[in-house]
């Protein structure tokens, strides 16, 4: 019997250990509530995680599923990608069974995030595995008694064999904001996105379903709840200045990130939001 649910260290940061009798397993840092890993039932590694990635306890994790709440990117005065991804957050639930591992993790506001955010909250961050399948949802409660908005994303960095052999398919017709050239608008026109430079990308009324397809493998990625999809690959120029990328990371990384960007979600008092991001190995 393996034991389906440890807590374990990796580069001394705490982390989760999900696994399941199939042979899935998936690492969580409790910094961020970041997945950091995930390989499916019989398979290999599906998330990208940075050899430079440091682990400090308060420098954001570079590759896995960063969480980000309450603001994407740049789009609002918080720190980029708000402060999420930065903070301690508390391991609330977990169980598991004979395909399927669960864990939630939780957090809440406090003096230093209203400091920076000025609303009380609750938000919880609930990773499941099992055969091929990952899922990880992010749920938000409105815990005060006045109305806040926010953007979020789950910034998964996929791992790939060599991204310029890849093929993303279902965004052809979409509209989408092209941040690495000014900021503006385009029509997705291609069947298959390639990606031969530097990507990045907010696609809006994103499909329920995305394909990533590779040589000989292909991801599945489903969203719920999250209207928007993010691509990002920073190519050769932007990855030298990364100093927690290797200089050839971008060829083994994209970012396919379920996201709620063009239009912020609003809470009333006690209202909750959730929206979900699930990848099945093929
Ligand atoms: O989601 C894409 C993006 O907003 C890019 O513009 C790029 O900067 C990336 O996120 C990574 O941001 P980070 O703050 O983690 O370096």
């Amino acid at each position: 019997m393996i034991d389906q649910i440890e807590t374990a260290e990796l580069h001394g940061q705490p982390v989760l250990k999900l696994q399941t009798p199939d042979g899935a397993v998936a690492l969580i840092s409790l910094f961020g509530a970041q997945v950091l890993s995930w390989t499916p039932a019989g398979g290999e590694e599906r998330l990208y995680l940075s050899p430079q990635a440091i682990f400090d306890g308060s420098t954001p994790i570079r590759g896995g599923t960063p969480v980000c709440f309450p603001q994407f990117a740049g789009e609002g005065p918080l720190p980029k990608h708000g402060f999420a991804r930065n903070r301690a957050w508390r391991v609330v639930s977990s169980r598991a069974g004979k395909d399927y591992a669960v864990a939630t993790l939780r957090l809440e506001d406090d003096a230093a995030t209203r400091a920076l955010w000025p609303h009380a909250f609750a938000a919880e961050m609930s990773v499941s595995i099992g055969g091929d399948r990952l899922d990880m949802e992010l749920a938000v409660e409105n815990t005060g008694d006045t109305a806040f908005s926010f953007t979020a994303a789950l910034h998964t960095y996929l791992k790939v064999r060599e991204v310029e052999s890849l093929r993303i398919e279902g965004l052809r017709g979409l509209e989408y904001r092209d941040s690495a050239d000014g900021d503006t608008f385009k029509k997705e026109t291609g069947v298959g996105v390639m990606i031969d430079d530097e990507v990045d990308r907010i696609y809006h009324g994103a499909p329920q379903t995305i394909l990533v397809r590779e040589d000989h493998r292909a991801l599945g990625i489903h969203n719920e709840n999250f209207p928007d999809v993010v691509v990002w690959n920073p190519w050769e120029h932007k990855c030298a200045q990364l100093a927690d990328m290797p200089a050839d990371g971008f060829r083994r990384m994209l970012c396919v990130e379920a996201a709620a960007v063009k239009t912020p979600i609003e809470l009333a008092p006690g209202a909750d939001w959730w929206g979900r991001q699930t990848l099945v190995a093929m």
